[in-house]
């Protein structure tokens, strides 16, 4: 999730036509033709080009309204996200009336039509244009003002859900928890008991959100339904160019290709774990409690490698000290430095204990004016945790800083797709703990004595392990609630997907009381859209073979991008182009492959003969092909 991007136009012709009168009396001719005969016609080269002329116009002025509009929205939603008082809905009010503002005229029935008889031409129009209509109709698709009704219920009923998630007290024995001691105590505690009461604790949120996830569900696939998209996984996913049947495949490709490592994580962390806790028999399925993390979606830290320990390390800095580290790291490489605004607006560290509000305790990044004003939304503590999730935000304010640029109109500033945007900081936040990195950063002694095996089953256990989880259970669950699934049946279809892709099972029963898919700040406000992470995953490990083997000419496993401007260049060459290329061109010019998982198979194949062994006389219960 970079951020939450909210998405009237009557008086928008109106303003395109006065626009026309005062700028351009040529142009208002166009205007005016344009107005009357909706299908315009296509023709020679002069036609094409009056027509480029007045698509341009449209463009320009939508997009200036359309700045206006989402700035408010986000600036709305900012104070939302980092300000939930109890009692107080005064923010999540102006929010509302916000989005509503930019619903009217992202989704206006005009900006529809229009957009639409242009791309009936688009063989008479520059690409750019072709990509910035269909980014108009895919902003009306998700608020169409064709059902009005429909679209003020959906931005209440987001506001209201968000308010939830995050207003929400986690209690154990009648404290107070906040998210972060939650994570940080399923790191830490070696106590199967307290795990199971965290665990627990954690998991009582869904039960709130469960009545309210269900209208949601309802009102996200009405909307899009309106501009005829199946549903609204549908639409998600049609901003890959693609369709579900061809994401599915691609997530299923990923979870196969991946799954014999996995098989051997699963089976190692079980028998781990069981003699952790002291159980005799490792059980066939991971009793989810016992992972450091409360979906089991990352696993690192059942693994410290002797002399890389990062708690250690950071343990004694301050939070800033953090993020200012991972901006140097992107200086390093040649980027700007970050706008003072960015420290001025962000929201970095933790509220104090005795804070009279709360904020989002999930970490963003915020393009707010799709200009300048960057910002990042985290809870920063010094830990391992921390570390990645900072470099990882980092990633996308520097993607918004490489577009943000003339020639990459505000319309096509997102990512070549929306897990190149996930991608980036989460390739420097690994790229940030190797050993060399971390020697030359003075984090570590360059005579310690690190084991490579170690360094890379705790990368594996949190890169591989992810692709079951993202791929999986998250891709399945989400397609499966926007085509039908029922509320009666949530929780049965999330466990079922648990046990099939992660091999883990809930500490005991858990019934329709419940909703732990619900848990997952994604599943109530990033919605349809996590395999942007699994996405993101396998391409961040095609850029870094190509860094390690044809810019660095380093072993993969132990680079150092420190001062690389070379790699700075790599990057910037493919953020700065935005959202202005379709994403397999980029991918191509950029790696010269297609979208692939042998890339991160080679990088972990050092550790399958590792695990083999470690596993030899262990009995795996996870089947040797994945149930797709
Ligand atoms: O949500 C995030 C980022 C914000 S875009 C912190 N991530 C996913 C998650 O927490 O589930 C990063 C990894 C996967
Ligand atoms: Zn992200």
């Amino acid at each position: 999730m970079q951020c939450f991007l909210p998405r009237s136009l009557p008086c928008f012709f109106q303003r395109l036509l006065s626009r026309c009168l005062v700028l351009n009396p040529i142009l208002m001719l166009v205007c005016l033709s344009a107005c009357s005969s909706p299908q315009g016609e296509s023709g020679d080269g002069a036609a094409d080009s009056t027509l480029q002329a007045e698509v341009q116009s449209f463009l320009d002025l939508y997009t200036e309204e359309y700045l206006e509009l989402t700035t408010v929205a986000r600036e709305a939603e900012w104070s939302s996200n980092t300000r939930i008082v109890d009692g107080d809905d005064s923010n999540s009010k102006r929010t509302e009336a916000a989005n509503e503002a930019l619903a009217r005229f992202t989704g206006s029935e005009d900006a529809i039509a229009k957009a639409q008889s242009y791309l009936e031409q688009r063989s008479n129009l520059q690409p750019i244009q072709t990509r910035q209509l269909e980014a108009v109709l895919y902003e009306a698709a998700n608020n169409p003002q064709t059902v009005p009704e429909l679209v003020s219920q959906r931005i209440a009923a987001e506001a209201a859900q968000v308010e939830k998630l995050f207003g929400f007290n986690f209690q154990l024995n009648g404290e107070t928890l906040s998210a972060n001691s939650i994570d940080d105590r399923l790191v830490r505690s070696v106590d199967p008991k307290e795990r199971l009461q965290l665990w627990e604790a954690s998991k009582e949120v869904g039960r709130v959100l469960k009545p309210s996830l269900g209208d949601l569900v309802e009102l996200r696939n009405s909307t899009v339904q309106a501009l005829g998209y199946d549903d609204y996984f549908a639409y998600q996913v049609s901003d890959y160019g693609m369709s579900v049947e061809e994401m599915m495949k691609l997530n299923h490709g990923f979870v196969r290709e991946i799954w014999p490592l996995y098989r051997e994580l699963h089976t190692w962390a079980r028998y781990e774990l069981a003699e952790r806790y002291g159980v005799a028999e490792p059980p066939e399925m991971l009793p989810a409690h016992w992972l450091p993390n409360r979906w089991g979606q990352d696993w690192a830290a059942l693994v410290t490698v002797e002399g890389l320990d990062l708690d250690t390390v950071l343990g004694s800095k301050e939070p800033d000290w953090l993020v200012q580290q991972a901006e140097e790291f992107y200086v390093s490489l040649g980027f700007d430095r970050l706008p003072a605004s960015f420290w001025e607006k962000s929201s970095l560290y933790p509220l104090p204990d005795d804070a009279s509000y709360k904020k989002n305790n999930h970490a963003s990044a915020w393009h707010v004016d799709l200009d300048t004003d960057v910002r990042s939304l985290m809870s920063v503590q010094p830990n391992e945790r921390w570390w990645a999730t900072t470099h990882h935000e980092l990633g996308h304010v520097y993607y918004y800083m490489s577009y943000t640029r003339p020639e990459v109109p505000p319309l096509l500033r997102g990512g070549a797709n929306r897990g190149f945007h996930e991608a980036v900081g989460t390739m420097l936040g690994l790229a940030s703990v190797q050993k060399p990195f971390l020697v030359e950063r003075g984090l570590i002694p360059a005579d310690v004595e690190t084991d490579a095996i170690q360094t890379l089953l705790k990368e594996a256990l949190d890169q591989i392990v992810f692709i079951p989880w993202s791929a999986g259970v998250m891709t399945h669950f989400e397609r499966d609630l926007y085509t039908g699934l029922t509320p009666d049946q949530y929780n049965q279809r999330w466990w079922s997907y648990v046990r099939a892709f992660q091999g883990i099972e809930p500490p005991a029963k858990r019934g329709e009381e419940f909703c732990d898919a619900c848990t997952k700040t994604h599943i109530n406000d990033d919605a349809a859209q996590y395999y942007d992470y699994a996405v993101s995953a396998i391409i961040l490990y095609q850029m870094r073979g190509h860094i390690a083997d044809k810019i660095l000419n380093q072993d993969p496993h132990a680079t150092n991008y420190w001062g690389r401007q070379d790699v700075g260049d790599f990057l910037n060459n493919i953020l700065e182009l935005g959202a202005t290329r379709d994403w397999r061109e980029v991918m191509q010019e950029s790696l010269g492959e297609e979208i692939s998982a042998a890339a991160m198979l080679s990088y972990f194949e050092p550790l399958r003969g590792y695990l083999e062994e470690a596993n030899r006389d262990r009995t795996h219960t996870l089947p040797e092909t994945p149930n797709l």
